[in-house]
């Protein structure tokens, strides 16, 4: 039994060592990124920069950061309880949660890379030291949370000066959890070595036995959500049922303590939500949680409730990059329509969290629509959060910058986050590829790799050849194949189907529509909008053989988008967008500041391969976007209004501040007049980031 979990636990965490097998629950099993091999192209570039750059980088900063010393700290005061460690200032309660990450981040890494080297030494020989040092400071019972253990007279403000009296406002000891859980299980799937998941059971244990409606247990749900997937993990890795009641207590008690408030979506049951409010990192943890209860147990109610949560994110609270959580005010869904771009917040682990909700709604509905959600923020808002490079990071990505703004990604944050997620995410992307179901194989993202899968029980190969999102052509080829008759299930990208998402949030307008999209089947042309089902995809049904080839072209025009008409922010103005890229207009190629720019509603644009060189003078193809049909208006030495013919050229969103911070940046560009403006954006400060204001 226990075996049988843990192998089912390895799908539903994209990584493994082992077949996949489907997640008890889920109809749908998502083919793990082990079995995905992409070694080239956008993607490829990307992994690499995670492995070489973004990984190391922050472990750097956990050893620069005192992130370790906070452990080893509280290590020295449980061997000498006259010793204590206060805090001397710029530290957060949630610190630990950075080498959980990483540590996620570098699993994931491993399996595919098992002989990586981190500072001249095996990776995972560096891992088990950090172990060693995250297990020293671990209390006798398990608990461990190291603000209060290596300070417990004078703890962290935030902590409480006793076990879970602040875990339901900043303490973030049941978060700490949670990615310690997430970290645990991916070392142990990657490593096969149970250091870390010993101590995670151990303070997993802690938690359970302390928290919960029993005698001698304190009522408390966490005032930060993601222990209820990481404990939903910790079940489907060890089949101990405790630890999934535990994620289903959480979910039922919230709003049920003494926290009730909307910031941490306690001011209902879980059940009876029905729209996306509060910090919207901990609402996407809770409704990826709560999909993850639901699949398992069956529980309707859940599902319910993250449907219609889900429908008022896209048809109301999503940005056209992706991002969602408009305010820098508590890190917080805005009010219904609420979504303003220079001062949108758009944290980048709010973007990670959204995939993370999608994929699940995707594994359990089925329809190809929760992955064109997944494919915008994915291409737009989430990697917008990480430079080229893989060196730097946005934490909140506005869709608007002002000329005289300073602002740009950076190495680390004190509040570190949005670099630590994205270490764990950006490897785990392969696995967002293909999926499976009885006799269905999904292809949801297209990107050159070869997959080695299961369809029905038996073994698939499966490779794609593409340049997407540059160019709209696929090549999938089947390889060896001992299953014969499957349905092979294509995602057309709703951007191909006129539909930017899945609402009337924004709407295609302009002339520009792609062409139908041409399938051929060994060279055979097929009708694709013919042979898509009810869930969205193109559905190709017939006994497969190796050599077989399905090529897709997607006609790429440039694309315009307005939105539904009570987003205020975006009046009379349209985004640029082509193939899954939103594009934006910035400073450094065009001769105006990019706030000035009037387009002709009729605009037409060309798209051109091009280079993009960053500051630190490395080279990345992009292709940019151009067109005359716009103005720029300015004033003259009297104020009088000039009106010139100008020319605009823009580049992928996700590309924006490489060169530099000497000038703006606009994704919504003014197409009528009263949303125009002849004098730059400057800067309103963006405020202080959200958690300021908690
Ligand atoms: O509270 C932990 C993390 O810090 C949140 O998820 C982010 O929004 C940041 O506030
Ligand atoms: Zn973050």
């Amino acid at each position: 039994m226990k075996r049988l979990l843990y192998t089912v636990a390895c799908s539903l965490l994209a990584g493994n060592m082992m077949a996949q097998s489907q997640v008890p629950g889920y109809p749908i099993t998502p083919v793990p990124f082990t079995s995905v091999k992409v070694s080239e192209g956008f993607w490829g570039q990307r992994l690499t920069a995670s492995r070489e750059v973004t990984i190391p980088l922050a472990f750097s900063k956990c050893e620069e950061t005192g992130r370790y010393t906070n452990f080893s700290n509280a290590h020295k005061h449980l061997m000498d309880p006259t010793q204590e460690f206060p805090d001397k200032g710029w530290t957060f309660t949630f610190d630990d949660t950075d080498p959980y990450k990483t540590i996620e981040g570098a699993s994931y890494l491993l399996q595919t890379y098992p002989k990586a080297m981190y500072k001249g030494r095996p990776l995972t020989q560096y891992l088990d030291s950090v172990i060693a040092v995250i297990g020293s400071a671990q209390e006798p019972d398990g608990y461990l949370f190291t603000p209060l253990t290596k300070a417990p007279s004078k703890p962290h403000s935030w902590a409480g000066t006793k076990r879970w009296e602040k875990v339901e406002e900043l303490s973030h000891e049941f978060y700490n959890l949670g990615h310690m859980l997430e970290g645990a299980v991916a070392h142990y799937q990657a490593t096969g070595k149970r250091n870390f998941l010993d101590i995670a059971i151990r303070y997993a244990d802690c938690v359970c036995r302390e928290v919960g409606l029993g005698e001698n247990q304190v009522d408390r749900v966490p005032g930060h959500q993601i222990a209820e997937m990481g404990l939903v993990k910790l079940y489907l890795a060890t089949g101990d049922s405790k630890y999934l009641n535990q994620a289903k207590y959480f979910l039922d008690r919230r709003g049920k303590t003494t926290r009730k408030d909307m910031y941490s979506q306690a001011h209902i049951p879980v059940v009876d939500q029905d729209e996306a409010v509060g910090h919207a990192v901990r609402a996407g943890y809770m409704y990826a949680g709560m999909a993850d209860v639901a699949a398992i147990t069956g529980d309707s109610a859940y599902l319910k409730a993250i449907d219609k949560i889900w429908d008022n994110i896209v048809s109301k609270k999503y940005y056209i990059t992706g991002g969602v959580g408009a305010r820098h005010n508590g890190e917080a869904f805005g009010d219904n329509y609420e979504l303003p771009n220079a001062d949108a917040y758009c944290e980048t682990c709010a973007a990670i969290a959204n995939v993370y909700v999608n994929h699940r709604l995707f594994l359990l509905h089925g329809e190809s629509k929760y992955y064109d959600v997944v494919e915008r923020t994915l291409y737009n808002a989430l990697i917008a959060g990480v430079s080229l490079e893989g060196d730097a990071f946005f934490y909140p990505n506005p869709l608007a910058c002002a000329s005289d703004m300073d602002y740009a990604r950076k190495a680390w944050f004190g509040c570190a986050c949005c670099p630590s997620n994205i270490s764990r995410f950006i490897p785990s992307l392969p696995g967002y590829v293909y999926a499976v179901k009885d006799q269905s194989l999904y292809v949801n993202l297209f990107l050159p790799n070869t997959a080695n899968l299961l369809v029905g029980g038996k073994k698939v190969q499966i490779e794609q050849q593409t340049g997407y999102p540059y160019d709209g052509t696929v090549n999938i080829s089947i390889g060896k194949t001992q299953a014969k008759e499957f349905a092979l299930k294509v995602r057309i990208p709703g951007w191909t189907k006129g539909s930017p998402v899945p609402s009337d949030l924004y709407a295609y307008v302009g002339s520009a529509k792609p062409a139908a999209t041409v399938v051929t089947v060994n060279g055979v042309a097929i009708d694709c909008a013919g042979n898509i089902t009810a869930d969205g995809y193109l559905t190709i049904e017939r006994k497969w053989k190796k050599g077989d080839k399905v090529q897709l072209t997607f006609d790429m025009p440039v694309q315009m988008v307005a939105a539904n008409h009570a987003v205020e922010a975006d009046r009379g103005m349209v985004s640029i967008e082509r193939g899954p890229l939103v594009y934006c207009a910035e400073w450094p190629d065009n001769d105006a500041d990019v706030r000035t720019y009037l387009l002709n509603p009729n605009a037409t644009f060309k798209a051109a391969d091009a280079t993009l060189t960053t500051e630190a003078g490395n080279n990345f193809p992009i292709v940019t976007v151009t067109t005359s049909d716009v103005q720029t208006l300015s004033y003259d030495a009297k104020h009088n209004l000039v009106v010139k013919n100008g020319k605009l050229t823009l580049i992928p969103y996700y590309a924006w501040d490489h060169r530099g911070q000497k000038g703006g940046m606009e994704v919504w560009l003014p197409v009528d007049v009263t949303a125009a403006s002849a004098t730059p954006r400057l800067a309103k400060s963006l405020g202080d980031n959200g958690f300021f204001n908690r």
